[in-house]
């Protein structure tokens, strides 16, 4: 059996419990119990992440720096096998095996701006105590990952190719998309400004992506396999996009996508205390739009998908990914609503 073979590497018991775990759409994972301690075990996505030993490579990077410069600092990276190896290769898939932190716990939604908060100064701090980390040094796990020019070019030449029946179904979530160009034209701007560096950043900011302690303290990030160099507004992007609103990407009553203006000035509070020393004024005065690139980049990556027969994200039951997209275009649209509340909530430099 599979997990026998990969425990044995481990020098675990062959027969240990190996239970799924948390609710990631990408890569497969795994709680091991072994006696006395548990493993987080995961099956990394070939199909999404090219090169596996790219993402150990980061990883094991970043570990032997922050064990210098941050020795303090809670980095969760993969065990060795016995042969000491941090990836292991068997039947061609590719697996890692993280220790599990006990007494941590990670949420599926926000309840309080607290949380918000809290997980925003942990994204934050991780970019913060790797701003001297040499960025060029990292592998990039997956090519032009939030690259919203390509991402919008793929998904008018998804329109080109799709079903006619798909192509019907999406035709007013199309129709948003392009009306919202101009989102692109913004992004290529900020990309072309020297003021806005490449940084070590985490690129999937979800709620389920930052252990809490049980005083509901943030005590790290986790899920690293897209930490590479990118911007600040990828990270500051998604946390709008998951953070703010009640209901969840998976939401379909659409009624629910509102707004929390007090969970936005948590998040700009929390990363701010973190990296406000670090951003430059230009990063800092698209703080609101990142929201902007991230919401309506999630919509596209979602609809396209769905023109494309759900070859990416897979589907649940019919129409999974155009419920999706619609649920980021209706979040979008709130969040442009809602843009001079929001902004006049927190102070911004000019
Ligand atoms: C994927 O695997 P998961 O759920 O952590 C995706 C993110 C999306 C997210 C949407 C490598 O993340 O970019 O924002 O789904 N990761 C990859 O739920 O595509
Ligand atoms: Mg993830």
């Amino acid at each position: 059996m599979m997990f026998e073979k990969i425990l044995t590497r481990y020098g675990f018991d062959p027969g240990a419990a190996v239970l799924p775990f948390g609710d990631g759409l990408i890569n497969h994972t795994w709680k091991v119990h072994t006696e006395g301690k548990n493993y987080i075990l995961q099956q990394v996505n070939q199909h999404v992440f090219k090169s596996p030993a790219d993402i150990d490579q980061n990883l094991n990077l970043l570990k032997n720096y922050l064990s210098k410069a941050k020795p303090e600092y809670l980095f969760i990276s993969p065990i060795a096998t016995l042969n000491g190896d941090s990836l292991v290769h068997i039947d061609a898939r590719y697996y890692r095996m993280f220790p599990f932190v006990e007494g941590s716990k990670s949420l599926n939604a926000l309840k309080s701006a607290d949380e918000a908060y809290e997980a925003a100064k942990q994204f934050a701090k991780f970019s913060k105590i790797l701003a001297d980390f040499e960025v060029t040094k990292l592998n990039i796990t997956i090519p032009d990952f939030h690259n919203l020019s390509l991402r919008y070019d793929q998904f008018t030449a998804a329109c080109r190719q799709a079903p006619a029946d798909r192509l019907f179904q999406a035709k007013d979530c199309i129709a948003f998309i392009n009306e919202q160009q101009e989102i692109v034209h913004t992004y290529f701007q900020i990309l072309n400004d020297v003021n806005i560096p490449l940084r070590v950043i985490h690129h999937d900011t979800k709620i389920s992506n930052v252990l809490f302690d049980n005083q509901a303290k943030g005590l790290c990030v986790i899920d690293l396999d897209t930490v590479m160099p990118g911007y600040f507004f990828s990270d500051v992007g998604d946390m709008m996009r998951t953070y703010l609103c009640g209901a969840t990407e998976e939401d379909t009553d659409f009624e629910k996508i509102t707004i929390r203006k007090d969970f936005f000035t948590a998040v700009y509070r929390g990363y701010m205390e973190e990296m406000g020393d670090v951003l430059t004024l230009q990063e800092k005065r698209h703080f609101f739009n990142s929201g902007k690139f991230i919401i309506y980049m999630q919509g596209i990556r979602f609809l396209t998908d769905f023109l494309q027969n759900d070859c990416y994200y897979g589907a649940k039951y019919e129409g999974h990914n155009l419920n999706r997209a619609t649920n980021q275009i209706v979040l979008l649209r709130q969040y442009l609503n809602a843009e001079k509340e929001l902004l006049e909530s927190v102070t911004i430099p000019r």
